[in-house]
């Protein structure tokens, strides 16, 4: 079954876009240049205006959860300073703002009605974009479940997925007349994997069952939100899920280490990409797990649903995953489900702030697999970027070069799916400004903007002069060499 639809007006690539001079790449005229962020991470404003706490307010709060005790209480401040960070994205030339809504935000608890007080936020928020000529692009959940219905069991319980969907129609319902593109789940991996089995992201539960039970009830309100959405939005919306999928790589060629790599590109990948788009999951991973759940919690119609046809798929790429047989002795965290036998293996070269490989290739891969596979799916790069330690200089700038190496290969490699074919709308960096990262709180700096988070002072760093260049260029130059 092919569930995905293409819709909008928006034009795939054109042959001859490419060169404008030798070394330089051009995109397609519609390109959408963006940058992204997420609320728990730059919003701050924790219990202002009738917000309550989501899951991640009580593990920042639990002891040794997250380095050095930091919350996002405070966070960047985005919520009052969110007029200073449009004329930030506008000094950039933002063509898109990529954020999420708070659910306990705009539906504190996550029943019941919307909170004017959030609402308007959002509100003002959406209508500044606009205002500057900046397309909002919105996520439903970027992790931030109220913390009541973790309580009832969080995802792995079936009434969250229903909760969700009506959350859904609540957001579509008041924005839907200005937003035009949508997005479910942020990485449904994140949060069924690290959030329920290694127990690294809130909720901070290890339970390799509470997490397949996870997967499907994220993909199931994920369903059942699309159908919620397009009940309330216009017929030009762009409706969408977001992905981290792994470009998985065997550490060599040898058997085993093949079959690890498709064992980890079941778990991580296809257990997602199967149901979505052919309304199954994976033969292999059932079996992989079926020591630990016989996938009862999977009802008859459940696949029709989360196999609702949408526009668009997001895909999130920081690195490539390179695996091999055998478990791993050293592993911190528990295994996730059905990969007690695989470790991850670090490839040689640079690496981010994060530890994380810098290898460009990964992205170009990832995009021309899904579109080998979804040849019809408009894809849109939502999450792309690298963490390195700034600070600011003497002469008052941040002076990150990496950052900017980073961006400019994984753009060269966008380019090369683009020419090869892929249907890529869009291209978001992770992230517009520093922010709270999750389990390493403010330790690790994504921002292509410094925040100062003693004062809340942003600087633009090198990389967003260059960004800007970029943006308004519509193009990207390559490294001698490289093509
Ligand atoms: C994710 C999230 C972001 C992160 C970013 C860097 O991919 O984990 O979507 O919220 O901050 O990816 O880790």
């Amino acid at each position: 079954m092919s569930s995905v639809t293409r819709s909008g007006t928006a034009t795939g690539p054109t042959p001859g876009h490419h060169a404008d001079s030798e070394r330089s790449l051009r995109f397609p005229p519609d390109f959408l240049w963006g940058a992204a962020t997420a609320a728990y991470q730059v919003e701050g404003a924790s219990t202002a205006d009738g917000r309550t706490p989501s899951i991640w307010d009580t593990f920042s709060a639990t002891p040794g959860a997250v380095a050095c005790g930091h919350t996002g209480a405070e966070a960047t401040d985005h919520y009052h300073r969110y007029e200073q960070d449009i004329k930030l994205m506008s000094e950039l030339g933002l063509g898109a703002y990529r954020f999420s809504v708070a659910w306990p935000r705009f539906q504190p608890g996550g029943r019941g009605p919307v909170n004017p007080a959030g609402l308007a936020f959002y509100d003002r928020l959406v209508d500044g974009l606009l205002q500057a000529g900046i397309e909002p692009a919105l996520t439903l959940y970027h992790w931030d479940l109220p913390q009541e219905l973790e309580d009832a069991g969080g995802w792995t319980a079936r009434d969250t997925s229903e909760r969700f969907a009506e959350y859904a129609g609540l957001v579509a319902a008041r924005l839907g007349d200005r937003v035009r593109y949508w997005s479910t789940l942020n990485e449904p991996w994140c949060s069924a994997y690290l959030g329920y089995a290694t127990g690294e992201h809130a909720p901070g539960r290890r339970d390799p069952i509470a997490s397949l039970r996870a997967v499907h009830h994220l993909l199931l309100g994920h369903g059942l939100a699309i159908r919620s959405l397009r009940a309330h939005l216009p017929a030009n919306a762009q409706t969408s899920i977001v992905l981290n999928l792994a470009q998985v790589r065997p550490a060599d060629d040898s058997a085993a280490d093949v079959e690890a790599a498709r064992l980890v590109d079941g778990v991580y990948n296809r257990v997602f990409l199967s149901p979505l788009f052919h309304g199954e999951y994976p033969a292999d991973v059932l079996a992989a797990t079926a020591h630990l759940t016989d996938w009862g919690f999977v009802r008859d119609g459940d696949l029709d649903v989360v196999a609702s046809p949408i526009d668009l798929l997001g895909i999130n790429y920081y690195q490539p995953t390179v695996v091999a047989a055998g478990a791993d002795p050293d592993a911190e965290a528990p295994a996730l489900p059905g990969l007690q036998d695989v470790r991850f293996v670090q490839p040689p070269g640079p690496v981010t702030d994060m530890g994380w490989a810098v290898d460009a290739t990964g992205l170009s891969d990832l995009l021309l697999r899904v579109h080998r596979e979804l040849p019809d799916l408009p894809i849109l790069v939502t999450e792309n970027g690298a963490a390195y330690p700034d600070d600011v200089c003497a002469d008052g700038a941040v002076h990150d070069p990496d950052r900017i190496e980073y961006l400019r290969s994984h753009l060269v490699a966008a380019h090369r799916a683009l020419t090869a074919g892929v249907d890529l709308r869009g291209y978001f960096v992770w992230s517009l400004l520093d922010n709270f990262e999750w389990a390493f709180g403010y330790t690790k700096r994504f921002g292509l903007v410094h925040v100062d988070y003693s004062t809340q002072r942003r600087t633009l760093k090198d990389s967003a002069h260059w960004y800007a260049k970029v943006i308004s260029r519509n193009g990207v130059d390559t490294a001698p060499g490289e093509r």
